[in-house]
């Protein structure tokens, strides 16, 4: 049964033929869609991998486009793919060991290439030397280890020519002529949709990106689209086949009829430090930012812009704190691995969820607004201070917080804090405590 409804309110003025036809969209989520979104904010922590064809390359997964490779020559990748390393368990591992929840993979991304074995084009990983169903393992792999899946897909491409090219911000340089055609393109992508609603078992999310292809820039006061993008026909379609799947789009606004959460590239909700964020975080769905490891998406063979362990950390909890999911990524290298300076740093970051992750795991963004010393989160009567750098004065306030307080401790440890309620506020002592690591966490049990 589709969930998302299309009413029609028709108000017909006197007995005249004028009628106003408003088209106005309900979309009533299913109860197992809420369910879901519950679990994901819960879950908190997943990883995103970029991988494909573009991977060869090392530039990137932009690289046909930035290079303006001819999808003649773009086509010489495939018969040169054979991921010799790749291995869907490995993966899951680097995610499990990283306290990490779910994986969203790149199905599709704006080259036009399927990691899959789809029946809609041959434009597809089983058609290189490889041959190999990567989502299928992959799939296989996440429901052995209770990670959930999700499925990125482009709805902009570089390679068709039935994607409306023609108005496209981008891969204007792939050597299309002629005009694109979007009844087809849709339906393609209404078939392939179908197929990973239907083959690949339970799936968490579909993450779209690629609509801004058709808009002015962001920041831009007329963000309108060139093309409707039909996406009631395409959010029916996926609720209809799966209900409790949720679907994003990265189209740098504030969500559409239809979609179940919002995401934002490489800003916590709030901050725009990307100039792709001017859109406000919702608060009635789930947040998630997306960040990469290094400085890349897909793997970028010179990028060593490698993210700390304590980045890392402080990443995650400032999404927690501002009640958003963090969705890192990994671009693994064409051989199939993920390389060993991202493993790393996840599995560290991983061991300090292993400690820590009572305050992140399950919690919302907390009662305290981000502050310069750091961010909080809650669950219960519990509410953690985040603490990434020492305290000025050796106290922290929090301004205009009221409620009682029973106790307050250093998470770690179970350290007593001295704290005072005051009419300006709760007021902590936070001398003695050490504040060198990425977070200290203070524990603040209501009454
Ligand atoms: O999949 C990853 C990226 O490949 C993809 N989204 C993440 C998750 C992505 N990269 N950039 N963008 C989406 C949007 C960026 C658009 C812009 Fe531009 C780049 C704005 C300005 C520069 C492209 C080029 C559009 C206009 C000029």
């Amino acid at each position: 049964m589709p969930v998302s409804v299309l009413s029609k309110f028709s108000a017909c003025i006197g007995g005249l033929a004028l009628c106003i036809s408003l088209q106005a969209q309900v979309y009533t989520p299913a109860p197992a869609n809420l369910e879901a979104r519950k679990t994901f904010q819960d879950n908190k922590y997943g990883l995103f991998i970029h991988w494909g064809l573009s991977s060869m390359l090392g530039d990137g997964e932009w690289v046909m486009n930035n290079r303006n490779i001819k999808v003649e020559d773009y086509k010489r990748l495939l018969p040169a793919f054979y991921p010799a390393q790749f291995d869907a368990d490995k993966w899951v591992q680097t995610a499990r060991n990283a306290g990490m929840k779910y994986i969203v993979f790149i199905t599709r991304h704006h080259d036009g290439f399927s990691n899959w074995d789809t029946k809609q084009s041959d434009w597809k990983i089983t058609n290189t030397p490889f041959k190999r169903d990567v989502l299928k393992e992959l799939a296989a792999a996440c429901k052995k280890e209770g990670i959930k899946l999700g499925l990125y897909y482009s709805t902009l491409d570089w390679y068709r020519d039935d994607y409306p090219h023609e108005t496209g911000r981008t891969g204007q340089g792939t050597g299309r002529t002629g005009k694109g055609n979007y009844a087809s393109y849709l339906q393609f992508m209404k078939n392939q949709l179908t197929e990973l609603l239907t083959n690949y078992g339970e799936i968490m999310s579909i993450w779209f990106d690629g609509h801004w292809d058709q808009t002015n820039p962001e920041g831009a006061h007329d963000r309108s689209s060139r093309i409707d993008w039909r996406y009631e026909e395409i959010y029916g379609l996926i609720h209809s086949l799966q209900p409790q799947c949720m679907i994003g789009n990265n189209h740098h606004l504030t969500p559409l009829p239809g979609e179940d959460f919002q995401m934002f590239e490489r800003d916590l909700p709030g901050e725009n430090k990307s100039g792709l964020s001017f859109q406000e975080a919702s608060q009635e769905v789930p947040l998630e930012t997306c960040e990469t490891i290094n400085g890349a998406w897909g793997y970028n063979i010179t990028d060593r812009k490698y993210k700390t362990v304590s980045q890392v950390i402080q990443l995650l909890v400032g999404a927690a704190g501002r009640n958003a999911n963090l969705l890192l990524n990994v671009g693994p290298m064409p051989n199939g691995q993920i390389q060993p300076e991202f493993t790393d740093t996840l599995a560290a970051a991983g061991k300090w969820l292993e400690k820590y992750g009572e305050t992140i795991y399950g919690t919302r963004g907390g009662p305290i607004a981000p502050q310069p010393w750091g961010v909080s989160t809650q669950k219960g009567r519990k509410i953690y201070l985040h603490v990434f750098k020492q305290p000025y004065g050796n106290m922290i306030l929090l301004p205009g917080f009221k409620e009682k307080v029973k106790q307050v401790q250093v998470f770690i440890n179970r350290e007593p804090v001295k704290f005072k309620q005051q009419a300006e506020g709760l007021i902590l002592q936070s001398e003695g405590i050490s504040f060198d690591g990425a977070d200290e966490v203070i524990e603040i049990e209501l009454r």
